[in-house]
This record gives structure tokens, C-alpha cells and sequence, in this order.
């Protein structure tokens, strides 16, 4: 839920496909060599850090960048989800290395199931401005 929140506080902070392959090499880049061998695999995911500096786009937005909002977004959700008031972990962030399964979680089954939750199983802006999320009513 956390992710689907993270990536839709507005259009901009979507991520897209192309988002998740940037943070996950960038995350390779930092740390697949860390546990010994350069073998595409995060052997300490949990301490693998990534400064997310390093894939924010620094002119036009581009594939192989991040804007500003979308860098917030992964921010969020490698941060993980925290109590509103305290700040305390509410459980497990994602980790370094996990971004190629994010697709799942904040676009298609999240999103449908947060528009039943949440919207009584009215359509939704974030349905309509993503065409994978279609809302039931345009199927
Ligand atoms: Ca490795």
C-alpha cells in the first residue's frame, strides 16, 4: 500500500518500468561487488545505501533518469513505511536490488485493491491518467 501511495502523491511521481531498471543498476553499481563478487546479485541488500543523487536527471527528464518527484517516490519506499506521528518503522522497507517487483506493487494489484478499499469501487484519477490501471467501469 505504502508503494502505491509513495508513487501516486501526484502524476509526477509515477514510477515507470524504465524508473525501476535505473534504480536497480544503480543499486548493482553501489553494491553487487560489496559481498565479494560482481555477479548481479546484492549479497547485504539491507545495507546496501544508494545516493539517490546519482540517478536524479540533471536537465530534461529522460529514461535513464529520475525526476525530482519520482526520486521522493523512492525515497518513500525504500525508507519504508513509518507511523504517521512517531516516524517508527511500521515493518520492512524494500530493499536495494528488489526494484525489477515494484512494477507489481505499485501499479496493478495494488492500485485495484486500493480502489476498492479506498474508493468504494468508483474509478480513481490515477486509474484513468494509466491505462494498465483501467477502471472497472471502462472495461
Ligand atoms: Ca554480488
Amino acid at each position: 500500500m505504502w508503494v502505491w501511495q509513495a508513487t501516486h502523491a501526484s502524476d509526477a511521481s509515477f514510477l515507470t518500468p524504465d524508473t525501476y531498471a535505473v534504480l536497480n543498476q544503480a543499486a548493482l553499481n553501489a553494491c553487487d561487488a560489496t559481498d565479494g563478487l560482481k555477479d548481479g546479485i546484492i549479497g547485504d541488500p539491507e545495507g546496501c545505501r544508494v545516493d539517490l543523487a546519482t540517478v536524479q536527471c540533471k536537465g530534461a527528464p529522460a529514461a535513464n533518469c529520475l525526476t525530482p518527484p519520482q526520486v521522493e517516490a523512492a525515497r518513500k519506499i525504500y525508507l519504508g513505511p513509518r507511523h504517521s506521528r512517531t516516524g517508527a518503522e511500521l515493518y520492512s522497507p524494500l530493499y536495494r536490488g528488489s526494484e525489477p517487483g515494484w512494477g507489481q506493487l505499485g501499479r496493478h494489484r495494488t492500485a485495484r485493491y486500493s480502489s476498492r478499499i479506498l474508493q468504494g469501487g468508483r474509478s480513481i484519477t490515477t486509474a484513468t491518467s494509466h491505462p494498465r490501471i483501467a477502471p472497472r467501469s471502462n472495461r
